[in-house]
């Protein structure tokens, strides 16, 4: 399988309990790497612009709203698959549903406040990745 990037966002309910570290060891103990990483606070409005696939559910409003609660740390993980791989560290959208060992389960608060964010196919990670981070951040 091919080397990929992806983009995860540790999220508002995650990083105002200091999880971040704790997040971190998955994606390190499941053979991904971070290869980028910032801690930024986004308006609802840059929240509104990166979740614009959603904005005609229900939830949409009340999702901009809680991702631009608190600060987020955004980063671009590496490695084999990693866009898949990502995906199933961290688990079920709704960590009532999600496996153990994953970050949803052992960490997530409900389907919303749900502590992580993975692209979900080459062409979001790419698109997402041009959202938070310039060439400039990303060493090859
Ligand atoms: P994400 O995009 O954040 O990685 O999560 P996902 O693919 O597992 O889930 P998705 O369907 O893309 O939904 C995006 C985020 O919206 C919130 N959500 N709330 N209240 C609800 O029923 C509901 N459903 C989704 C979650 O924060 C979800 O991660
Ligand atoms: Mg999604």
């Amino acid at each position: 399988m091919a080397i990929e990037r992806t983009l995860s966002i540790i999220k508002p309910d995650a990083t105002k309990r200091n999880l971040t570290g704790k997040i971190n060891a998955k994606f390190e103990e499941a053979g991904l790497r971070i290869v980028a990483q910032k801690r930024i606070h986004l308006s609802a409005a840059q929240a509104g612009q990166f979740y614009a696939e959603h904005s005609e559910r229900p939830f949409y409003g009340e999702l901009c709203e809680f991702m631009s609660s608190e600060p987020v740390v955004v980063q671009v993980l590496e490695g084999e698959g990693a866009i898949a791989k990502n995906r199933e560290v961290m688990g079920a959208t709704n960590p009532a549903n999600a496996a153990e060992g994953t970050i949803r389960k052992e960490f997530a608060l409900s389907v919303g406040e749900n502590s992580v964010h993975g692209s979900d196919s080459p062409d979001s990670a790419k698109r997402e990745i041009g959202f938070f981070f310039s060439g400039l951040e990303l060493v090859g």
